[in-house]
């Protein structure tokens, strides 16, 4: 967190994503073009390497993450690819305005092939590196994509009218410091404002293949 506080972050591409969501870091959301994975992400892929290169860590937070993820498990835990290239590790994100009511399904969202292996389900992970005194809560619905919610989609938008998810359960958290959570990221969910602080967390997504094994991208 100490070597963020000093670098300059970028913003998710502002046509899709409003209010402007920070990133330090490349995540693939940004490079999808019909249902496919741009041919630019790879560059902006070895650009983003280089930047969280450039801060001089001892360590590699994604790598310590990989490894702690699959402390348990009987197969390593690995960044997963495209046609051979290594996806992101992950990003840093600064939602601090918050994000709109969305889902993540890569399955959907790409069509046109992801990873390489055969993937059965998603995770998102994130760890919660700095979080604000009051706001920036996530909240999960007991809701998932209907084609009928596409109605309450502003075209180009990432994220939803909130009326989408009606009257359906949800479950509030206050991400702590320091903390990390895998959330069930086909479930709609949001995060609130932050007031007084960044929010800021460490990002990625995690498959699992059908053998098993977990596969992060960012
Ligand atoms: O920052 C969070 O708590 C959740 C962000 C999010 O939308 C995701 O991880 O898919
Ligand atoms: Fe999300």
């Amino acid at each position: 967190m100490r070597a963020l506080l000093d670098v300059e972050f970028a913003t998710y591409g502002r046509a899709r994503v409003q209010p402007e969501v920070m990133r330090f870091g490349v995540g693939v959301s940004d490079y999808r073009r019909d249902g496919r994975i741009s041919e630019e992400f790879w560059a902006a892929v070895d650009e983003g390497r280089r930047a969280w290169e450039a801060l001089n860590l001892p360590f590699d937070p994604f790598a310590l993450c990989r490894s702690r993820l699959g402390a348990d498990l009987p197969q390593q835990v690995e960044v997963g690819r495209h046609d051979g290239h290594a996806m992101s590790p992950g990003v840093a994100r600064e939602p601090n305005q918050g994000f709109l009511v969305h889902f993540d399904d890569a399955q959907r969202e790409f069509p046109g092939g992801f990873l390489d292996e055969n993937v059965v389900c998603q995770f998102a992970f994130n760890l919660y590196l700095s979080v604000p005194e009051e706001g920036g809560e996530t909240v999960v619905w007991r809701h998932r994509w209907h084609p009928t919610d596409d109605s309450h989609r502003p075209d180009g938008s990432y994220g939803f009218k909130e009326d989408v998810v009606g009257a359906a359960e949800s479950f509030l958290m206050r991400p702590r410091k320091g903390e990390a959570v895998l959330l069930e990221p086909r479930n709609f969910h949001a995060v609130r404002p932050s007031k007084g602080g960044r929010r800021i967390s460490l990002g990625f997504s995690v498959s699992m293949t059908d053998t098993g094994q977990l596969l992060t991208w960012g």
